[in-house]
């Protein structure tokens, strides 16, 4: 019971409620938990796996910058995802059936040169290899199959090249009603950063995505060439995951779930076993130098505190979602959400040859609250571990590369706001009313609901976004890279009886605010795409509905616009999504 209020009981009643159903579900399954059904937050444990046997892989990389056009497809593979793990099933991107890998090819494209990709779907599957909810709004094609559609997360691009949740289309050649075309155009017209692709379908993200559907895609420049960071094999992206597995190499994805109304969906998938680079918890070996790691946390739910076992090192942060920091950050303990991009720096040079470090992760489930009890990964050993790092000597006579980090990478970012033109949009993160299909909303609308957030281009708005659901979501919002400009907690409880304002600022004692507003925290700086929004926290973000420089070289006004959304999958295929659309007036 205390737990349970420390889980949930600080959300409205309706989330208790779900809490004491997850409870209720998970103690009445537990003799009924078989191989056959898996019951959310309560999946059967994966098999013991031996940590760190297997060599970090390297996914294939594609050089994009000369401007071809490139044919991705969305296969369905088997691959090897741990030593004692039988091949395992996934749906995946490549360039053909035989190449197709988990995670994808990373799409290495250069600044100012527009990438063109065909997206193809190859997967002939007539039913999805997880279970489909029907009670959700979901894509439903005609003729059954798998529909896809690809974001390229992070990119500034026309939308019918965005990934439009509706522009799904099946192998079968089912489309979605915002379907126009599977030949997208990025204009990599923006700063040097680490994007990701992945699927983007109404109803079916998370499935597809838990299924594989991820790639990395990289914006070069020579700007960052001058800044002389570790480079070729000192730069190593790290796509970090989580997943449950059967005995049999198959992804545990459950099937069953919490709210008699979704028979099939779970609000939160979390995995026992953290996989890097479609490995779990793999090493790497390392030379005693700097390395510049390239982090994108991409699991369904998750959030990681990560942190490295040998006291002496630290993680120093050079970029965000958004491309470089003004300056290197220096932190021992990195908080990274759904979707959230790291460019971080670690020097191994004064470790001896032999050494292993261990990059641990501490988040817990359900974060940074407790998990309802009895949930099945509450406390399994295997979520806090993530890769290890050996310390080996090179080959004689290697020329061990020297590198500074410059203490300046990027401009600092303007956060003056213009008085003429700043538009205030109050915006919460609420569920659904009690009576109704449970369903997580942005500011009480759902995912159909005609477009309310509609910015006229080039001008520059606050977003409040005030968290009533008693839990933590990282938010994302296309087209653009965003300023977090602070935080402020609130009494839900007094706000909830009607005893106090929002409207009324700090120390106003009828104010809901319970302290003045807070900077961000180091994880929430810089240049960003998706942003954790706190629960009982109003948190405030500075748009400005352009690029960074100059002018859009497209029009982001045409037809079917963006989305913003909740970047926990499994909340944004359930209603935690609106339309995002671009006016000129
Ligand atoms: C693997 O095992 C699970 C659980 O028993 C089962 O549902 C699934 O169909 C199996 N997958 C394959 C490919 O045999
Ligand atoms: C462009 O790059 C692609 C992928 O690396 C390659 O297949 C193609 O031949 C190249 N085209 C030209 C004109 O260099
Ligand atoms: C990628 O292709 C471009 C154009 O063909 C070439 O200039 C560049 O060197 C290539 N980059 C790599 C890393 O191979
Ligand atoms: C991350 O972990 C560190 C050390 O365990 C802890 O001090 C810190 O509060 C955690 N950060 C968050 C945001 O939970
Ligand atoms: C980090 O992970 C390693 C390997 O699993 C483990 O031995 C170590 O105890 C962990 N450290 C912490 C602080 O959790
Ligand atoms: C709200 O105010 C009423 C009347 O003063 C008081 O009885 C109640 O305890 C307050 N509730 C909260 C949650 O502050
Ligand atoms: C947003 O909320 C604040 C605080 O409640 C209020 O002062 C402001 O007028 C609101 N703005 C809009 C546009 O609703
Ligand atoms: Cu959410």
């Amino acid at each position: 019971m205390g737990r349970i209020e420390r889980g949930c009981a600080k959300s409205s009643k309706r989330y208790v409620m779900a809490c004491w159903f997850v409870l209720h579900v998970i103690l009445s399954s537990i003799s009924m938990v078989t191989a056959e059904h898996s019951v959310c937050l309560a999946l059967q444990p994966s098999p013991a796996l031996t940590p760190f046997v297997d060599k970090l892989p390297i996914p294939p990389t594609i050089n994009v910058s000369n401007g071809t056009r490139l044919v991705l497809g969305a296969y369905k593979i088997t691959q090897k995802l741990h030593r004692d793990l039988p091949p395992t099933t996934l749906y995946a991107y490549g360039t053909s059936q035989a190449s197709a890998s988990f995670p994808g090819p990373t799409l290495m494209a250069k600044k100012y040169i527009t990438t063109s990709v065909r997206w193809e779907n190859h997967i002939i599957d007539t039913e999805h290899m997880f279970t489909v909810d029907r009670s959700i709004h979901w894509a439903d094609p005609p003729n059954g199959g798998v529909p896809m559609v690809v974001h390229l997360h992070g990119s500034e691009t026309r939308s019918d090249s965005d990934g439009h949740p509706d522009a799904w289309f099946t192998a079968a050649g089912d489309v979605g009603p915002t379907f126009t075309s599977q030949n997208y155009v990025y204009p990599n017209d923006q700063e040097e950063a680490l994007l990701w692709y992945h699927d983007h379908t109404v109803g079916m993200t998370r499935l597809n995505s838990a299924a594989g559907m991820v790639g990395l895609y990289f914006i070069k420049s020579v700007v960052e060439e001058a800044l002389l960071l570790p480079s070729g094999p000192f730069e190593i992206p790290l796509v970090i995951q989580d997943r449950n597995f059967w005995a049999n190499g198959s992804i545990n994805f459950p099937d069953t779930g919490i709210f008699p109304e979704h028979p099939n969906w779970c609000p939160d998938y979390y995995g026992d076993t953290i996989l890097v680079n479609g490995k779990v918890w793999p090493y790497l070996e390392v030379y005693r130098t700097k390395y510049r790691f390239r982090m994108l946390t991409a699991g369904n739910a998750r959030f990681f505190n990560f942190s490295l076992s040998e006291p002496s090192l630290s993680f120093v942060q050079i970029g965000t979602d958004g491309g470089f920091l003004n300056k290197p950050l220096t932190m021992k303990t990195l908080l990274m959400a759904p979707a959230y991009r790291t460019d971080m720096i670690i020097d191994f040079s004064s470790l001896p040859v032999g050494t292993k470090v261990y990059m641990n992760n501490s988040a817990p489930i359900f974060f940074p609250g407790t998990p309802p009890p009895g949930t099945s990964i509450d406390n399994s050993p295997g979520q806090r571990q993530v890769m290890e790092f050996r310390v080996v000597a090179p080959p004689p006579g290697y020329n061990m590369p020297t590198v500074y980090v410059p203490s300046i990478l990027a401009p600092t970012p303007d956060k003056n706001l213009n008085p003429y033109t700043d538009v205030q949009r109050n915006l919460t993160l609420n569920l659904s009313p009690p009576g109704t299909p449970f369903t997580l909303l942005l500011n009480n609308h759902r995912f159909m609901d005609p477009a309310t957030e509609s910015p006229k281009l080039y001008t520059t708005e606050i977003w409040s976004i005030t968290n009533l659901i008693g839990t933590t979501h990282p938010i994302h919002i296309h087209l653009i890279n965003f300023l977090m400009l602070d935080m402020q907690t609130f009494d839900q409880g007094r706000l909830n009886a009607g005893n106090c304002s929002l409207a009324l600022q700090f120390p106003d004692p009828l104010s809901c605010f319970i302290e003045p507003p807070q900077p961000p925290i180091d994880a929430q700086a810089g240049w960003k795409d998706t942003i954790i929004v706190f629960d009982q926290k109003v948190t405030r973000l500075l748009l400005r509905w352009k690029p960074r420089y100059g002018v859009f070289t497209f029009d982001p006004t045409t037809e079917p616009g963006y989305v913003w959304h909740c970047h926990m999958l499994d909340h944004e295929d359930n209603d935690m999504m609106r339309p995002l659309v671009m006016r000129w007036i």
